[in-house]
């Protein structure tokens, strides 16, 4: 490909951008694709791309009356999830990916790319898509690019980031930095070859390469695997860039709370995949007076400005939400903005009447659906309709409580942080850190049950700092270190304060411990409430807990002893906890920083 067929391929005008000129052509060069197609991100250019997967047979379009301009496709089964087994650090030195990544030397993951992208986007079309995180407008913004072969990918960055022409110019005009970002489904198609409706490879590799700030991703269609802004950029790119530049990329919403007395607190929060971020994002609170609106449901770059107050934005534009559990009684929020349409649904069923369904999102089950694998259900088909990893695709801006803050290019000022996970036992509901440091140690010892958002079992507890196991572009001891020495830039009497939680404690009989959703806004009361110094709490060895009847249970089916028990510190359960802990940490050798190992040691002596 050259760049004279370059210039004549379609879509958005070419770029004046040498080194994007430069990197497509060589793209093309290796990938082979049968036509080069530059993004322009236009409503238009939308329609016509989810016209041709609908004819392709990708996507179904919905009833426009439930769901106008609205899409649902469903995936190949074995594209599903993230998958972190093929997901890589490849830093020059070993070292630097640290031990929760896989490694290798990267000319020799090099070469293993080059020879699976070798003529891996034949009789397809190449995308490029121009993209930036955060604001165009930002002080600094992060640019990217990435080239795809999938037209889902391209609709669905579309919705989930800034793409696009405007992006372009911008890029052109400040003559900016921008993440290459390469993707293939890795399903080249010989001359006259049918498509498939989901196109991927058996073998994925999902390939980061932190000093160069490249990303390379083969095989997979799906999710974070293939919207690169997303996890891939947004969370592993950046956290190496946040390390070298004096920030934070986090796996964390943000939300904006007002008080009945409209005093504005900003909060985010970080929990593991399908633990609970988006749900809490867009909270219908259940106690009088009190307002939430959304800025963010996955992703968080958080900054000190120059008043040493940390500042949060959400890089992204869209929610890619869980699809199982969000309903009109968990979330209402999330229900409203998937019905203005707009949306791309994956691996979530079909209603008879072109509507979409899937596990929770209504009381009653309908009598007969599609399921997400194509085949005909019903209630007693002993599965379910949905897969558990289903994601509604939905522009942000549809949130009707989104906060106006959403729009400002440096973001919000956050008064506390959550870090929370899902645990059966041990954990209370909340519990106040007691101060900073003793914060970023219960976020860097967060556990939490695995999920189906990523490949794998599911209910294994496992360490998940700060819900960036996954997502740590480099060396998890020094990316503590970072959260440890960049908090040193930061006005003390400014820091927020930090929080753990977790709705998922069980009762004897198996229930939750906490009804959740819409109540957690109960918690979010005692927490504030906590920073203005107006709630009691009971000081254990692991932290300050909400005292008898701090808690607002008004209008609540929950009595004070269920709550004691929410809220309980076992020692039996502590001792076990103490020693995992221990175990985890050791595996960090010499990488975890010191203030963190004498927290450790302070939370054992006050054990005992
Ligand atoms: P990712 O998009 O994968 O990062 O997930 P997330 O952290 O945004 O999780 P999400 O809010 O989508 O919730 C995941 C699952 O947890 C859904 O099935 C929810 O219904 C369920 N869930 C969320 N909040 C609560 C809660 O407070 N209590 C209980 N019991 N379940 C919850
Ligand atoms: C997660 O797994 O944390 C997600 C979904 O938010 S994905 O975009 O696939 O990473
Ligand atoms: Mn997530």
């Amino acid at each position: 490909m050259s760049v004279t067929s370059l210039q004549e391929s379609v879509g958005g005008a070419p770029t004046t951008n040498t080194r994007l000129l430069d990197w497509v052509e060589e793209v093309a060069a290796l990938t082979q694709p049968d036509k080069i197609y530059w993004v322009d991100g236009s409503a238009e250019e939308y329609a016509r791309l989810t016209d041709e997967m609908v004819a392709a047979g990708t996507l179904v379009r919905l009833n426009p009356e439930k769901f106008p301009n609205s899409f649902a496709g469903n995936s190949d089964p074995k594209d599903v999830a993230r998958v972190e087994e093929q997901t890589f650090i490849c830093s020059k030195n070993e070292h630097d990916a640290g031990f929760t990544n896989n490694w290798m030397e990267p000319t020799l993951m090099k070469e293993k790319l080059h020879g699976l992208f070798a003529g891996s986007m034949r009789g397809r079309t190449m995308y490029v898509i121009p993209f930036v995180m955060g604001h165009l407008e930002a002080d600094d913004p992060k640019f990217g690019v990435e080239i795809t072969d999938s037209a889902y990918v391209v609709a669905s960055m579309r919705i989930m980031a800034r793409i696009g022409t405007p992006v372009l110019r911008k890029l052109e005009e400040l003559d900016a930095f921008f993440v290459p970002a390469l993707h293939t489904v890795g399903a080249p198609l010989r001359d006259g070859e049918p498509d498939v409706a989901w196109p991927c490879n058996e073998e994925k590799w999902i390939v980061h390469f932190p000093e160069e700030r490249a990303i390379w991703s083969y095989g997979s269609g799906y999710g974070g695997n293939a919207l690169l802004g997303k996890k891939c950029y947004a969370l592993r790119i950046a956290s190496a860039m946040a390390r070298d530049e004096g920030w934070l990329a986090e796996h964390m919403l943000i939300l904006k709370l007002t008080s009945p007395e409209q005093k504005t607190y900003y909060v985010t929060a970080a929990f593991p995949s399908a633990c609970g971020k988006t749900n809490l994002a867009l909270l219908d609170p259940t106690i009088e007076g009190w307002k939430v609106e959304t800025l963010g449901d996955d992703i968080t770059w958080l900054r000190f400005g120059a008043d040493g107050q940390l500042r949060a934005v959400n890089p992204e534009d869209g929610l890619f939400g869980v699809a199982p559990g969000t309903g009109w009684g968990t979330n209402p929020n999330a229900m409203r903005a998937i019905a203005k349409g707009n949306s791309i649904f994956t691996n979530v069923a079909l209603t008879d009447d072109g509507g979409v369904w899937w596990e929770g999102m209504t009381e009653e089950t309908p009598e007969h659906l599609t399921d997400w694998r194509g085949e005909s259900w019903t209630p007693d088909s002993g599965r379910t309709a949905a897969h558990p990893n289903s994601r509604f695709c939905t522009p942000i801006d549809q949130v009707d409580m989104l906060a106006a803050e959403y729009n400002e290019p440096n973001g919000v000022p956050i008064s506390a942080i959550l870090f929370g996970g899902r645990r059966k036992t041990t954990i209370p509901l909340v519990t106040e850190s007691r101060d900073w440091t003793n914060g970023i140690f219960m976020g860097s010892t967060l556990s939490s049950e695995t999920t189906a958002a990523a490949s794998g079992q599911v209910g294994v507890v496992r360490r998940d700092p700060m819900a960036m196991l996954p997502f740590i572009g480099y060396d998890a001891g020094d990316y503590l270190k970072h959260w440890v020495t960049l908090s040193k830039t930061g006005n003390p009497d400014k820091l927020p304060k930090i929080f753990l939680v977790n709705w998922f404690r069980r009762k004897a009989d198996g229930s939750f411990a906490w009804p959740g959703f819409g109540d957690n806004a109960r918690v979010l009361k005692w927490a504030i409430e906590r920073i203005e110094g107006t709630a009691e709490a009971v000081e254990t060895p692991i932290g300050f807990v909400p005292a008898p009847g701090s808690i607002d249970l008004r209008g609540l089916d929950l009595t004070e002893a269920d709550m004691a028990q929410a809220v309980s510190v076992v020692p039996q359960e502590w001792a076990a906890e103490v020693q995992s802990i221990e175990k985890w940490y050791a595996r960090f050798g010499d990488s975890l920083p010191d203030e963190l190992a004498q927290e450790l040691a302070g939370l054992k002596s006050r054990l005992g």
